[in-house]
């Protein structure tokens, strides 16, 4: 664990008075909190010493560390944790353990859900009967689910008119998109549909999901069906509650994956499925072969054979694929869709060879093409060429170094052009040559400047790259026109169920600017959480002068305002690289990661960005400090290597390419090329800007929400089902704020209702006679008169604050109709008199 959190604030507060033979939790390397007997007590000290009750010694332990136990019997647990007699980590994380050994993986924490993965199939919880019993039930009466969260939301929705958001949080693997899966399933199948939209919007809005996974999932250290992008589905319904629409919003997918992944890693599922999946004759018509191992889905993982254990799963996901696509894409694009997949493929291929200026003659399988000028090789011309202007004065009169595709490639660039409808011999210019506009004794000219190997395999990369995020955004799009018929209706009082499902924080062995990004997002989710739950919650109470004792929170506007720093440096780099034209390799990287050591490490430990903590062994020819920084995220440290991350940021295509894009004979190529006609040129467009601003949109949408919780956790690293590996469980609990949670909630009221609302909504529930009593008086009698236990409620100068449960069942007081007794409303006539 990082040092975010100070060392008080994982327990409730709580004595310090233990005493011999008391059973106590003492902390465990191995399994987060052991269970011991203390053995003495020095009263004058702060440290006891335990017996861990495994024969050895007793040992010492500083009492602040201890966690009183408390005795419920291996089988009792808590369906919410705030229910709990000692309210800290170690007795949450034992209450966790012992209903997931139960196979109850799911607990509340007040109004948050708790998911702990079951990595297995546990088919009795999410069956229709299961369904059934969750629609329009109090929550609190019924084991807690996904469906009992989805059901609060769509109720909240109806009864405030106002739209409403599940936001479900936890690491990569933890389970988000499988709880997201159920949310959507339960609202689709519960709700009523607008009789207009017929059966197919839900179908549509379940079958949705598959096409997404297909193309943004992929296989990850950390999960086997890994989410490489983010999503927010709204569903949307009409005033009666019918579901008439939906949408998704996708945020950033991680397109480095389509041409090159981290070892043990594979790209999207989606090249796998069409390989196995695809009948022979399509597969030839693509130019393909089943058992071929092309370079860009097998460049890292295990061979075709040994996939073929996989084959007949990815067969009939391909197939279940296309019965997707065809709800939203008639043939022909479908087909559109298989020629780009099959031409990445075939550019997967295409590689390049250096020739030195003397072989060119006759190494050359084509002739160079006729072109307005040359300009030298970038290693010549990159000191000076720091502007137009520079780099025509440095123009050499002779060619130096230059690059032809390898002639065992050619056919690939062929193929792959054939497929996309582009003349190869553009293509290939491109490749090979920079073209600029030089400004030449005050003539604009074109030059053409010859690309280094690297140069040529990183623009061959980037064109991959686009064209994969293009078709992503793509088809996003066709979800989105086909299911968002409803849209139209929005300024009707429509109202919609958003769905927030990102990819979750990761930690690898070695992160990039993708695992930034990605941290990002889980870090700003963090931040809302806290201030929009924890913070606001003591904020109503103080405000209310509720006599509720407040915590010290977890702050993470350090860490997040040192990422925008970060990234806001990587932009200005960025925008130099661009405007630099042929300045070449990692230098530019290096140069970026130099200057937040300038500006932003903080040597004392004491800010969110730090020195990269080398290992001695690296150190002589490994990465220098300036590869990469270290930052302090919630959910622990991360090391982040900053090599190509120049590159990473920007996501301009060269306008050559652009150009040809448009040229292009598929109809899909072309309206790629038209979704995204701003973002071309020679200028910056900035990868981190636009996600940045995609995730402030995102809060912004949240924030007028009201929003709802479900955090999921990952019970083991292995993927295994039974495995609760306590420790690791342990630190997703305290990095995610649970223990603040489940105090503040604990002392505090989940729900709090304004009085003037309530006093409209349970008007009946006393005699006209009270009619002249204020807001607060009048829901004052009405819990007197209706005898609520004063446990469960206390009233605020504006609000009344209730436990779990109690509004559900004022509600239903109201539904009957019921009258209080003439005895107890005389007497609470006389107590307000
Ligand atoms: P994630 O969305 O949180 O990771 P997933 O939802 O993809 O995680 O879950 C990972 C795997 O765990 C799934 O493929 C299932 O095998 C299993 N799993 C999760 N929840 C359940 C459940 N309720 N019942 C049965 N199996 C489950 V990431 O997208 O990597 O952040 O980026
Ligand atoms: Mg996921």
């Amino acid at each position: 664990m990082d040092g975010r959190h100070s060392a008080g604030s994982q327990g409730s507060p709580r004595d310090s008075h233990f005493a011999p033979n008391d059973w106590v939790w003492s902390p465990d390397a191995s399994c987060g909190y052991r269970r011991s007997r203390v053995v003495s007590v020095d009263d004058g000290r702060d440290s006891l010493y335990v017996d861990d009750t495994r024969g050895g010694a007793a040992h010492e332990v500083r009492k602040s560390e201890l966690r009183p136990f408390y005795d419920v019997g291996e089988t009792r647990t808590f369906q919410d944790n705030t229910e709990m007699v000692h309210l800290d980590d170690a007795n949450i994380l034992d209450n966790l353990r012992k209903r997931y050994a139960k196979d109850e993986i799911y607990t509340y924490t007040a109004n948050v859900l708790l998911a702990v993965n079951p990595y297995k199939p546990l088919p009795h919880l999410y069956t229709k009967e299961a369904m059934d019993k969750y629609w329009g039930k109090n929550p609190g009466t019924l084991p807690p689910h996904p469906y009992a969260i989805s059901d609060v939301a769509y109720r909240q929705m109806q009864r405030d008119k106002r739209n409403q958001a599940l936001v479900i949080s936890g690491e990569s693997g933890a389970g988000k998109t499988e709880t997201a899966k159920f949310t959507m399933k339960y609202l689709t199948t519960k709700s009523r549909t607008d009789v207009a939209q017929g059966s197919r919007i839900q179908e549509k809005i379940v079958m949705a999901n598959p096409i997404l996974e297909s193309f943004g999932n992929a296989t990850t250290v950390m999960n086997l069906n890994s989410s490489r992008f983010g999503k927010y589905n709204e569903m949307m319904f009409n005033p009666v509650g019918s579901l008439v629409g939906a949408g998704i919003k996708t945020f950033l997918l991680e397109s480095s994956r389509v041409v090159g992944q981290q070892k043990g890693e594979k790209n999207y599922h989606v090249f796998y499925e069409l390989l196995s999946g695809m009948d022979e004759d399509a597969l030839s018509e693509l130019c393909l072969e089943r058992d071929r191992s092309y370079k860009l889905i097998h460049s890292n993982g295990p061979q075709p054979a040994e996939e073929s254990a996989d084959a007949r799963r990815l067969a009939k996901q391909f197939q279940e694929l296309k019965e997707a696509l065809s709800l939203f894409l008639d043939e022909e694009p479908q087909n559109n869709i298989w020629q780009v997949l099959g031409a990445l493929i075939h550019l997967g291929e295409v590689d390049f060879v250096e020739l030195e200026a003397e072989e060119e003659k006759d190494a050359f399988l084509q002739p160079p093409e006729p072109s307005p000028s040359h300009c030298a090789s970038p290693s010549a011309s990159s000191a000076a060429a720091s502007d137009l202007t520079s780099i025509s004065r440095s123009l050499p009169t002779t060619q130096s170094a230059h690059v032809e595709i390898h002639p065992d490639t050619e056919d690939s660039l062929e193929m792959a052009c054939g497929l996309l409808g582009l003349g190869a011999k553009a293509v290939r210019k491109i490749l090979k040559f920079k073209e600029m506009r030089v400004n030449r004794q005050g003539r604009i000219s074109e030059i053409r400047c010859p690309r280094t190997l690297a140069q040529a395999r990183q623009t061959l990369h980037c064109i991959i790259k686009i064209l994969y995020k293009r078709l992503f955004d793509k088809i996003v799009a066709s979800i989105n026109h086909v299911s968002n018929a409803g849209a139209k209706y929005q300024e009707n009082n429509y109202h919609n169920i958003g769905t927030l499902d990102i990819y979750g924080f990761e930690r690898l062995e070695s992160n990039s600017f993708e695992q930034l990004c990605i941290n990002l997002a889980n870090e700003r989710l963090q931040q809302f959480f806290v201030e929009e739950v924890l913070e606001a919650e003591q904020r109503m109470y103080a405000e209310e002068r509720l006599n509720v004792q407040m915590m010290e929170l977890p702050d993470s506007a350090p860490v997040v305002s040192g990422i925008h720093s970060v990234l806001k440096l990587l932009d200005e780099h960025s925008l130099r690289a661009v405007k630099n034209l042929v300045r070449e390799g990692g230098a530019k990287d290096s140069k970026f990661c130099e200057q937040v050591y300038r500006e932003l490490i903080d040597t004392k430990g004491q800010r969110a960005i730090m020195a990269l903590k080398l290992k001695a062994s690296r150190t002589d020819r490994g990465p220098s400090l300036h590869d990469g920084f270290q930052i302090a995220h919630y959910a622990g440290a991360v090391s982040y290597s900053t090599k190509g991350w120049i590159d990473k940021n920007n996501d301009s295509l060269v306008p050559e390419i652009e150009q040809v894009l448009n040229d292009a004979e598929i109809p899909l190529i072309q309206e790629m090329a038209d979704l995204s006609r701003a973002a071309s040129g020679e200028r910056l467009c900035s990868v981190s800007s636009m996600y940045l601003s995609n995730l402030t949109d995102l809060l912004a949408t949240l924030k007028k929400c009201s929003v709802h919780y479900i955090r999921c956790f990952n019970p083991n690293q292995e993927r295994k089902a039974g495995v609760f590996n306590a420790k690791y469980v342990l630190d997703q609990v305290i990095q995610c704020g649970t223990v603040e949670l489940v105090n503040i909630m604990h002392h505090g009221y989940p729900h709090r209702c304004i009085l003037k609302d309530l006093r409209g909504r349970f008007q009946k529930l006393l005699p006209p006679e009270f009619a002249h009593y204020s807001d607060r008086d009048f829901m004052h009698a009405v819990m007197l008169a209706w005898e609520i236990d004063d446990h469960q409620w206390t009233l605020g100068t504006s609000r009344l604050f209730l436990k779990a449960g109690q509004l559900r069942a004022l509600e239903e007081l109201r539904d009957i109709g019921g009258q209080a007794s003439q005895g107890v409303i005389k007497k609470i006539r006389r107590q307000f008199a």
